[in-house]
């Protein structure tokens, strides 16, 4: 085992499928080396997420609960005025966020006055000193560097699953615009935010495929998301299988193999997971949480802060705090 070695880019499929079903143990004992060759393992990052468009969104993602046309007891909500978005931030801040993430429900940004008010919230958010993450579908090279002159530190664009599954699951636009997105979130200099979720009923090597499609990137997304399905009901997918909690510790774990210098972030399906569960997450390389004060996510249960922060002091970790002038 080799844990400091560099960032690699030149992956095998074989390789990665492997790692995947080393035996626990061992997957977790290597995934953890790792994780401590390249990051401060007692500290993660609490990382808010406000939904700022919520609802009626044109795209069929099978697992949304936000697709308009699904019936799902979601509220729609216009864009939220900027002022309650500062308000929001400043609030994530003083419990412990070093990162905010808007989320619109949109499939792709335009050119209009709802993106002058994004504009404005990026640089509200900045001037509070947290990373400012978006993340509000398809966005255009010159788009995305109007994001970055505001400040935007972040751009989540999940590739979802892999890109043999991918119709399986989206039918409104394909993987290789997802792909494009990445691209031009790249040239304009933002980081990139890139993951997916699990218990879509898709295959191991679907898993993997994904991890491999990041993985091999000519850089690595700064964050990868890992997500576990959670199930909305009036959604195709409401009534799979839950994710059981080992392939959740198996794919954070390889994750953090491929990509070693990368945040890994344990995303949706915490509300379902004990603390030892997310222990385990931890140990295999887990180094950011979602929370928020409205003890949701987007639309789904999320624990709250007070209990998450109580977990952390359990387990003996900190909220990472960021160096001074970010
Ligand atoms: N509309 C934009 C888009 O799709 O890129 C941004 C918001 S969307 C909610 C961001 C990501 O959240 C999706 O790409 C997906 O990976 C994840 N997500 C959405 N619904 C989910 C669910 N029910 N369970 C797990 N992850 C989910
Ligand atoms: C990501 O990968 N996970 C977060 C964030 N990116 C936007 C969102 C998960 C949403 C889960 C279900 C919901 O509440 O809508
Ligand atoms: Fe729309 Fe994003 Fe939900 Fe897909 S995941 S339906 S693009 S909000």
């Amino acid at each position: 085992m080799n844990t400091s070695s560099e960032v690699r880019h030149d992956w095998a499929k074989e390789e990665l499928l492997y790692i995947y079903n080393k035996p626990l143990m061992e997957l977790v004992y290597e995934a953890a080396s790792v994780h401590r060759a390249w990051h401060k393992a007692d500290e993660v990052q609490i990382s808010t997420l406000l939904s700022i468009k919520t609802g009626g969104c044109p795209e069929d993602c099978a697992y949304c609960g936000q697709a308009a046309r699904y019936h799902t007891d979601i509220k729609v909500q216009a864009l939220l005025p900027t002022e309650t978005v500062i308000a929001h931030a400043q609030k994530a801040k003083d419990n412990g966020s070093s990162r905010f993430c808007m989320a619109a429900a949109w499939r792709e940004v335009r050119n209009n006055g709802d993106f002058d008010r994004i504009i404005d919230m990026v640089k509200g958010v900045n001037n509070l000193g947290l990373e400012v993450c978006c993340t509000l579908g398809m966005l255009s090279e010159s788009q995305a560097q109007r994001l970055q002159e505001a400040g935007l530190y972040a751009y989540n664009h999940n590739l979802d699953t892999s890109e043999e599954y991918y119709d399986e699951i989206i039918s409104t636009r394909n993987f290789e615009n997802r792909i494009l997105t990445i691209n031009n979130v790249r040239k304009a200099g933002i980081t990139v935010c890139s993951g997916g979720i699990i218990g879509l009923g898709e295959s191991q090597e679907d898993r993997i495929s994904m991890l491999l499609t990041l993985a091999n990137m000519e850089k690595h997304p700064e964050s990868v998301p890992i997500n576990a399905l959670a199930r909305v009901k009036g959604t195709p997918l409401e009534n799979n299988p839950k994710i059981d909690s080992w392939e959740m510790i198996r794919m954070i774990a390889t994750t953090r193999i491929a990509m070693p210098a990368s945040m890994v972030r344990l995303s949706a399906g915490r509300i379902e997971m004990t603390e030892s569960e997310q222990a385990w997450c931890f140990m295999a390389g887990a180094n950011s949480i979602f929370t928020g004060e409205r003890e949701t996510l987007l639309v789904t249960p999320n624990p709250g802060v007070s209990e998450d922060m109580q977990m952390l002091k359990t387990l003996g970790l900190k909220p990472m705090v960021l160096e001074e002038g970010k």
